[in-house]
């Protein structure tokens, strides 16, 4: 059985990787409006990756005897500066995720839940992966600058993001 504390805590990150899938399908729409193709398509690969987060979650929770209390998902920006500035704010979105997630894996810890901290860890690497992605994206774009060639180039390669696996098989 879940802790209350936990409980409380996993529902709330569920909420905050449904917020993250929000935030990047509206990334989405906004690389679409630019006319950024293969941006776009790795902004929709990574809100569906997103979503099988909070699913895994939500899936957990209920092997566990939980109750799952879903929330409001909080309305995300619409507009960048520019699409360099739309993935350095995904950055530090995968930075505050992974604050979050070592949070969850301490109070596990804490609450001396092995089983949630093992679920955790797996968060755990994957945030490690996800904010190193994006981090080589930004400095990419960083480097390319204004270059009309060179943002081409890097949105042909952003095209090429395979799809998430779905949870069941190993997961992405
Ligand atoms: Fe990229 O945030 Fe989920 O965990």
């Amino acid at each position: 059985m879940l802790s209350p504390k936990l409980q409380e805590a996993l529902n709330k990150q569920i909420n905050e990787e449904y917020y993250s899938s929000y935030l990047y399908r509206s990334m989405v729409a906004y690389m679409e409006e630019k006319n950024l193709d293969g941006c776009a398509h790795w902004m929709r690969m990574q809100a569906d990756e997103e979503h099988l987060h909070a699913l895994k979650i939500f899936d957990y929770v209920l092997e566990r005897g939980g109750k799952i209390e879903l929330q409001t998902v909080a309305a995300p920006p619409r507009e960048w500066d520019s699409p360099l500035a739309a993935f350095e704010a995904a950055l530090e979105h995968e930075k505050y995720m992974t604050g979050n997630i070592t949070k969850l894996a301490d109070l596990a810890l804490e609450e001396r839940d092995h089983a949630t901290n093992n679920v955790m860890q797996w968060y755990v690497s994957e945030q490690v992966e996800e904010e190193a992605n994006v981090d080589d994206i930004v400095n990419k774009l960083r480097m390319v600058g204004d270059s009309g060639p060179g943002i081409f180039m890097m949105d042909r390669e952003l095209k090429t993001r395979p799809a998430p696996t779905p949870i069941g098989g190993e997961q992405a």
